[in-house]
C-alpha cells in the first residue's frame, strides 16, 4: 500500500476505515514466489506427516480445528463448548454434563484463544486450554485423546475474553471479564455503571486434571478487559492485561469508549497477590459456578456446583497491581521470549507501544506515579515505555515472536503483517494478507521458545479468495515462511468457524502419546458390556435399559421387543473392539437426538423416547467393515399397557456362555 493511500485512509476517519477499508486495500506489486518453489515448501507427500500440529479456535462454532502445517490439512474438529452431532458430543448422556453451567444447559459458546500447557515457559504437549467467551468458561483438552475432558465456569464475570493464558510454570491459567457488571450481579439501573459495575481477573488452578478451580479473583475497576499474557524470565510472576473503555461508557461504546488518548495495561504481581490471599486478605465472595469433568475410566462426565470464591480487592494488597497507560483502546498484550518487552496492540493507535519490564520495575521502586484509580497506582507512560514502532500500519492487534529478535504484528485495517525488530523498533518487512487479519500465530510464538519457521495469518474477511459459496465464505488462513529476511507467502487454506487465535507445536511432542483405543478391561462405565454375554435388557419403572455390544459387524442384541409408549429407552452401547480407529455408530429411526459415535473400548448412551407404536430400525453409522451395511437391528414398540414381554436376543454363543456361567440369561424376560 502506498503512502498516499495510507494518508488518505488516516484522514478518512477511524469508523469509516473499520467499516470499509479492508477490502478496498489490496496491496499489489509484491514479488511472488513461483508456484513450483512454494508447492515444494507446503507439499506433504501421501503417507507422510505434517511437521506441526496447529490448533485453531473455531470462534462462533465453539470448537477447535486441528490442522497439519505446512499442508493446512484439517485433521480433526474437537468439539468443546458446542454440541457436535458428528461425534454425539453433548447429545449422548455421558457428555451432557459438560454443558452444565449456573445458567443451566448451555450447548454453545464462542472460542477465541487456544493455549497449550507449558513447562518452564515452553509448550509441552500435554493439554490445550480454550476459553468460552459468552458464558465464561475454560476447557481443558487432553492431547492424548484430542477430547475435551474438563470445563470450569468462571463466576463473577461476563464474557471470558482475556483467557485462558497460562503462567510459564503451568500453575494457573487466567480469565478476565470482558464486560464489567455488578459484582455480585444484581438488578441495578444500567446508568449506575460507574458506581456499581466492576471487572474481575480470575486466576485458575490448572496444573492437575480434574482439579481446575478458581484460586482467587481480583476486583478491578469497571472497564472492559481484553487480553492478557504472563511475564517470563525477569517478568516471571507478573501478568499483563489490556483494558479499554477506561471512559466507563455504557452506551455507544464505538464512540464513547474511544475518547481517551490512552487506556491501560494492568500489570499484576500475581505471586504477591497470592501471598496476600494466603495471608487472609481476600474475602469469601458468593459465586455460583460449575466444574465439569470426564472421569478417565468410565468416560462419564459429572458436574459439580461451587458457591463461593476468594475475592481480593487490590486495596488490600498494596504494591501488587499497577496501571500502565497505553494508547489507544489496546487489544493484544504480548510478552517477548526474553520476558523484557511487553507489546501493546493499540487497535486505534498509530504506533505500537512497547513497555520495558526493567523500566517498569524501576518506576515502581521510584514511585513514578501519575495518580491512581480505585487505589491502583498509574505509572507514568514515559517511565515504562521502551519504544514505539513508528508507522507500523493501521490497526495493530496482536504480536508474536520468532525467537530471533523479531516481532510480527497483525494489522487489521491495513491488512498486513508487519515484521519489526525488538530494541530498535524499526519495521523491516511487510506482508499483505487477504483480508483484515485478526490474530497471527508462530508455533510457540508467545512462549520462551518459538519454533520460528512459519507465521499463520488468520483473516476475518475472505471475499474473492475462494470459489463463491453464497453470502458466507469460509474464513481464510494464510501460511507464511519467516525463515528468511523477507516473509514469503506459501499457502491459503479455509478454516472451520472463525478462528481467532491459534497455537502450534512440533508434531513430535504429541504424536507418540496419542491413545489408540480405550482398554475395555479398565472401563468403569456403570452400564458397560465387556462381552456379548453381558448384553441384555432390563426395566426400572418406565425406563428401559438396553446394554448393547457393537463389534464388526453386528449389534448384540439386535432384536428388542416389549418397549411401550411412555417408556424412555436408554441404549448403552459398548464398542468392544480393541483396535485403533475402529469405531461404530448407532442411530434409531425418529430419535430426537444425534447418533452415537463409539470409540473402541467406550460405552455411549443414547436416550430415546418413542412416540408411536411400530417397529423401528437402528443401524451403525460409521462404515466399519465390508458388512457394515448389515450392522442393524429392530426395536418393537407397543402401546402402553400391552402384554408383549420385554425381550432382547443375544447370540447363541453368548447364550451358551451365559448359561454356563449362570450369570445372565440370554434373554431376560419381564412379563407384564
Ligand atoms: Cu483479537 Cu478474541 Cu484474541 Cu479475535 S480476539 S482477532
Ligand atoms: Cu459398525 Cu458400521
Amino acid at each position: 500500500m502506498n503512502t498516499n493511500v495510507r494518508t488518505a485512509v488516516l484522514t478518512a476517519g477511524i469508523a469509516a476505515i473499520v467499516a470499509g477499508f479492508a477490502y478496498a486495500c489490496r496491496p499489489t506489486g509484491r514479488q511472488v514466489l513461483t508456484a513450483g518453489d512454494v508447492a515444494g515448501k507446503v507439499y506433504v507427500p501421501p503417507g507422510q506427516y505434517d511437521e506441526y500440529y496447529a490448533f485453531l479456535s473455531g470462534g462462533f462454532n465453539g470448537q477447535i480445528g486441528v490442522y497439519g502445517l505446512p499442508s493446512g490439512r484439517l485433521l480433526k474438529i474437537v468439539p468443546v463448548f458446542s454440541q457436535n452431532p458428528e461425534t454425539g458430543y453433548g447429545y449422548n448422556e455421558e457428555s451432557k454434563p459438560m454443558f452444565e453451567t449456573s445458567h443451566g444447559f448451555v450447548p454453545w459458546d464462542d472460542t477465541h484463544h487456544p493455549e497449550l500447557s507449558q513447562t518452564n515457559g515452553v509448550p509441552d504437549g500435554r493439554w490445550l486450554f480454550i476459553n468460552g467467551n459468552n458464558t465464561p468458561r475454560i476447557a481443558r483438552i487432553d492431547l492424548t485423546t484430542f477430547e475435551t475432558s474438563e470445563i470450569l465456569e468462571i463466576p463473577n464475570a461476563a464474557g471470558g475474553h482475556a483467557s485462558p493464558f497460562t503462567t510459564p510454570d503451568g500453575r494457573y491459567v487466567v480469565s478476565a471479564t470482558r464486560f464489567s457488571v455488578p459484582v455480585p450481579n444484581a438488578d441495578v439501573p444500567i446508568e449506575t455503571y460507574q458506581k456499581n459495575f466492576r471487572g474481575t481477573l480470575s486466576f485458575i488452578k490448572a496444573d492437575e486434571p480434574g482439579k481446575m478451580d478458581i484460586a482467587f479473583q481480583v476486583l478491578m475497576p469497571g472497564y472492559n478487559y481484553d487480553l492478557g499474557h504472563a511475564g517470563k524470565g525477569p517478568s516471571d510472576g507478573w501478568f499483563f492485561f489490556t483494558t479499554y473503555n477506561s471512559e466507563q461508557a455504557y452506551t455507544k461504546l464505538e464512540l464513547n469508549a474511544s475518547k481517551n488518548d490512552k487506556d491501560f495495561i494492568a500489570a499484576i504481581n500475581y505471586r504477591a497477590m497470592e501471598q496476600c490471599v494466603n495471608a487472609g486478605k481476600a474475602q469469601q465472595a458468593t459465586a455460583d459456578y460449575r466444574h465439569n469433568y470426564v472421569d478417565p475410566h468410565s468416560r462419564v462426565a459429572t458436574s459439580t456446583r461451587s458457591t463461593s470464591v476468594k475475592m481480593i480487592d487490590p486495596r488490600d494488597c498494596p504494591g501488587a497491581l499497577f496501571l500502565l497507560p497505553t494508547p489507544k483502546s489496546p487489544h493484544g498484550v504480548d510478552v517477548d521470549p526474553t520476558g523484557e518487552y511487553i507489546v501493546g496492540g493499540g487497535k486505534l493507535a498509530t504506533v505500537i507501544p512497547v513497555h520495558s519490564f526493567t523500566k517498569l520495575a524501576r518506576a515502581i521502586e521510584q514511585k513514578a506515579f501519575d495518580g491512581e484509580i480505585d487505589g491502583i497506582p498509574i505509572l507514568k507512560y514515559d517511565a515504562t515505555i521502551a519504544g514505539e514502532v513508528q508507522n507500523p500500519g493501521l490497526g495493530p492487534l496482536h504480536t508474536e515472536f520468532d525467537g530471533r529478535g523479531f516481532a510480527y504484528t497483525s494489522m487489521f485495517i491495513s491488512s498486513e503483517i508487519v515484521k519489526w525488530k525488538l530494541g530498535t523498533w524499526e519495521v523491516v518487512d511487510r506482508m499483505p494478507v487477504y483480508y483484515s487479519i485478526g490474530h497471527l500465530m508462530i508455533p510457540g510464538g508467545d512462549s520462551k521458545q518459538p519454533w520460528g519457521k512459519y507465521v499463520l495469518a488468520m483473516n476475518k474477511i475472505t471475499k474473492d479468495r475462494y470459489l463463491p459459496t453464497g453470502p458466507e465464505l469460509a474464513q481464510s488462513a494464510q501460511l507464511i515462511d519467516i525463515t528468511g529476511e523477507k516473509m514469503k507467502m506459501l499457502l491459503d487454506f479455509p478454516t472451520t468457524g472463525e478462528p481467532h487465535y491459534a497455537q502450534a507445536l512440533p508434531a513430535t511432542l504429541i504424536k507418540d502419546k496419542s491413545i489408540k483405543f480405550h482398554r475395555l478391561s479398565e472401563s468403569t462405565h456403570p452400564h458397560v458390556s465387556k462381552a456379548e454375554t453381558e448384553a441384555g435388557i432390563s426395566r426400572t419403572g418406565k425406563t428401559v435399559h438396553v446394554k448393547m455390544v457393537a463389534i464388526r459387524s453386528h449389534f448384540t442384541p439386535d432384536n428388542i421387543e416389549g418397549v411401550q409408549i411412555g417408556d424412555t429407552v436408554l441404549f448403552h452401547v459398548t464398542n468392544v473392539e480393541q483396535d485403533w480407529d475402529i469405531l461404530h455408530g448407532f442411530a434409531v429411526l425418529g430419535a430426537n437426538n444425534a447418533e452415537l459415535i463409539i470409540g473402541p473400548g467406550e460405552t455411549r448412551t443414547l436416550k430415546w423416547v418413542p412416540r408411536n407404536p411400530g417397529v423401528y430400525p437402528f443401524y451403525c453409522t460409521d462404515f466399519c467393515s465390508a458388512l457394515h451395511q448389515e450392522m442393524q437391528g429392530y426395536v418393537r414398540v407397543s402401546p402402553a399397557g400391552s402384554r408383549v414381554p420385554l425381550v432382547a436376543n443375544v447370540s447363541p454363543r453368548a447364550a451358551t456362555q451365559a448359561a454356563r456361567a449362570q450369570a445372565l440369561p440370554s434373554a431376560k424376560r419381564v412379563e407384564r
